[in-house]
């Protein structure tokens, strides 16, 4: 009786729309070379569905995705949906080797799983080698529909605004070569709105992204940092913006000039066309946090080179917001004042000043707490290096440079219980503790010098932690964007220099901070971050430059079974792609 008086209600309320059920939202990905024209150039690159930037998905909270990915691609494949938390369903994260094998040429995969409990914008992307540089789109999550709608004034428009880079060479054959070397990735030659170089780069004013936008209305910019490599500094001339969102979580209203946007995070802004009707320059250019580290190369016998300011894309991409009504004009459009490339005060008032929109359930019993120390290094070549002269570059945290198993993925090791895949020793703090962000550590060659190994850090099923990140200046003090999968994290504190617990405690946020999947960590210094282990499943924490990633800057946490059915993790998925 209840159940048909519910449905009645149910029915009535659908002609006014208010009674939507959860729906399945379905796609199916190719992935495949494609030819593409930029610098008046003709390039291959690896995309999804023919489209680069790839598809957008969009889902509303409380749905269901299944995304079969073809792949008809040279290359081994996985995708990552980055922000969502997987629950129950760990087997469709994608990062290769930890949740999964990748997909060989000629196979395929469907990844399966709910969006509950989060909205706003996130995005997807290749999670193997450095096929991220052109496999990435969208994932934008709205309100459940019907129920209550966003927690500002509805904008007129909604604008996906991806960043990426661009090469000119082959970024498979750059790579091959990075690793044979021993070597950083190279940098990039441009950098992208949605795909497009913009005015600025020679042969590309046909590549420009544009926005038109109505004087008077406002627009909500879903902004994602797809860059492999590149932190960004973005900028509209002539408009100030409003951010309601970073990683798919609701901020208090800020008002800014200047986004900062590590790559991974997503910040969702609110632009009001407010300005005389013109021609407006959409701005994005590198944040450069690497300083100038002074070396002494004879009390450093380690490096084979003197560590220095990390080189960087020195350019700028624009799109162009133009207003309907402005006149027509021959002048371009205006330039808005750029930031310098390494304004770190910039870019640390931006990432530190966000809070959560409401208080939230930041954990305040700890049950695991953590010290991390992690930056680059130096390993000894490897006889799979031959391009490699004494040492290769490295990255670790605590000391642990991290190794991909070949043979199986981490999850299923866990789940069939299969041992000798990984060890569950990663160290609750370094071993050997230094002035971390000292830069002179550069000058004591013992602290360049990293360790291997395949450690995860065992937390049972719902106890808390909390995990202090300790940038290290060894070889190059860098703000590092550091990505949890499987959750999303308080950052409760953030500072420069080295963690001093008593100091640092003083200002923690316990009441409203922000919630994010990935923590820029200030160049040589920290950040304090909370979660509550409720997700069972292996999930890894990792810097989300992805040539720090190839270098072994991740860890791996292994969240046991919680004591019901339904938070036990189930058995994979029959099209599981196994080694
Ligand atoms: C370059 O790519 C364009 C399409 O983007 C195509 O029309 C043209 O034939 C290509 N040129 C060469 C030399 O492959
Ligand atoms: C990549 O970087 C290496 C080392 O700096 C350099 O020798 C090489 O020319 C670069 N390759 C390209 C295509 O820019
Ligand atoms: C970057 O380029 C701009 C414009 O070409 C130039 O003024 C600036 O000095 C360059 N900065 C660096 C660090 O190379
Ligand atoms: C905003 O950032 C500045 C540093 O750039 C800091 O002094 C200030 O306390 C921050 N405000 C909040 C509310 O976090
Ligand atoms: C890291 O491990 C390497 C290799 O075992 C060792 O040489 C180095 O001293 C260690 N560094 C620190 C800071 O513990
Ligand atoms: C997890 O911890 C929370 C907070 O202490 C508690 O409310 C909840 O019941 C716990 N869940 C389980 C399954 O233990
Ligand atoms: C692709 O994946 C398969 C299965 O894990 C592996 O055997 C093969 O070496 C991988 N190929 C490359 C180029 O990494
Ligand atoms: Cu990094």
């Amino acid at each position: 009786m209840a159940g048909s008086a519910f449905f009645m209600a149910c029915a009535i309320l659908v002609l006014f729309g208010f009674c939507v059920e959860a729906e399945l939202v379905q796609h199916t990905f190719k992935v495949s070379n494609m030819m593409v024209r930029r610098y008046c150039k003709n390039k291959t690159i690896t995309v999804v569905n023919g489209e680069y930037p790839g598809p957008t998905i969009t889902a509303h909270e409380g749905d269901s995705l299944a995304i079969q990915v073809i792949n008809e691609s040279p290359y081994n494949i996985s995708i990552h949906w980055h922000g969502i938390f997987q629950r129950m369903t760990p087997w469709a994260d994608g990062p290769n080797y930890i949740t999964q094998c990748p997909i060989t040429p000629g196979n395929s995969y469907t990844y399966k799983f709910n969006v509950v409990g989060q909205e706003g914008t996130l995005w997807w992307h290749a999670h193997v080698s450095v096929l991220r540089a052109t496999v990435y789109g969208a994932l934008i999550i709205l309100p459940r529909a019907g129920v209550v709608g966003y927690p500002f004034p509805n904008p007129h428009k909604e604008e996906t605004i991806l960043l990426g880079e661009w090469w000119k060479a082959d970024v498979i054959t750059l790579q091959n070569r990075a690793l044979a070397s021993g070597s950083a990735f190279n940098i990039s030659d441009a950098y992208t709105i949605n795909g497009h170089l913009g005015d600025l780069y020679r042969c590309s004013n046909k590549h420009t992204h544009k926005l038109e936008v109505e004087q008077g209305k406002s627009y909500l910019l879903r902004i994602i940092n797809a860059a492999l490599n590149t932190q960004f500094f973005f900028k509209i001339a002539g408009h100030r913006l409003t951010v309601v969102a970073a990683d798919a979580s609701y901020t208090s209203p800020f008002s800014t000039d200047t986004i900062a946007i590590a790559p991974g995070p997503t910040i969702d802004a609110l632009l009001h066309a407010d300005s005389h009707p013109s021609n407006y320059y959409i701005s994005a250019l590198t944040y450069a946090s690497s300083p100038a580290i002074p070396f002494d190369k004879a009390a450093s016998p380690y490096a084979s080179a003197p560590p220095s300011a990390s080189p960087f894309d020195n350019t700028t991409t624009v799109a162009v917001l133009s207003y309907k009504s402005s006149p027509p004009s021959s002048s371009p459009p205006i330039m808005p004042p750029l930031p310098a490339f390494n304004d770190t005060p910039t870019a640390h008032h931006f990432y530190s000043n966000l809070t959560a929109l409401h208080p939230n359930s930041v954990p305040l019993q700890i049950d695991q707490r953590m010290f991390v120390a992690f930056g680059l290094g130096l390993t000894p070549c490897s006889v799979n290096q031959p391009l490699c002269r004494g040492n290769a570059i490295s990255a670790s945290m605590n000391n642990i440079s991290f190794s991909f198993p070949t043979t199986v993925s981490m999850l299923e090791a866990h789940f069939r219980k299969i041992r000798g895949v990984y060890t569950k020793d990663f160290p609750n703090r370094p071993l050997v503790a230094f002035d971390f962000s000292n830069p002179s550590v550069n000058n004591q060659g013992s602290f360049q010098l990293t360790d291997k190994g395949t450690k995860v850090k065992k937390l049972k099923y719902n106890e808390t932690v909390e995990v202090v990140l300790q940038n290290t200046a060894v070889l190059a003090a860098e703000n590092h964007p550091l990505h949890l999968h499987g959750y999303n994290f308080y950052v409760v504190a953030q500072g420069f220099g080295n963690y001093n617990k008593k100091e640092a405690r003083k200002n923690y946020n316990l009441v409203n901070p922000q919630e994010r999947n990935t923590i820029a960590v200030p160049v040589g210094g920290w950040a304090v971050i909370r979660f509550r282990a409720d997700n069972p499943g292996l999930w890894i924490m990792h810097c989300h430059l992805d040539g720090h990633l190839s270098l072994g800057l991740a860890m791996v946490f292994e969240v046991g079974n919680g004591p019901t059915p339904s938070t036990t993790v189930p058995p994979p998925p029959q099209d599981y792609p196994t080694c």
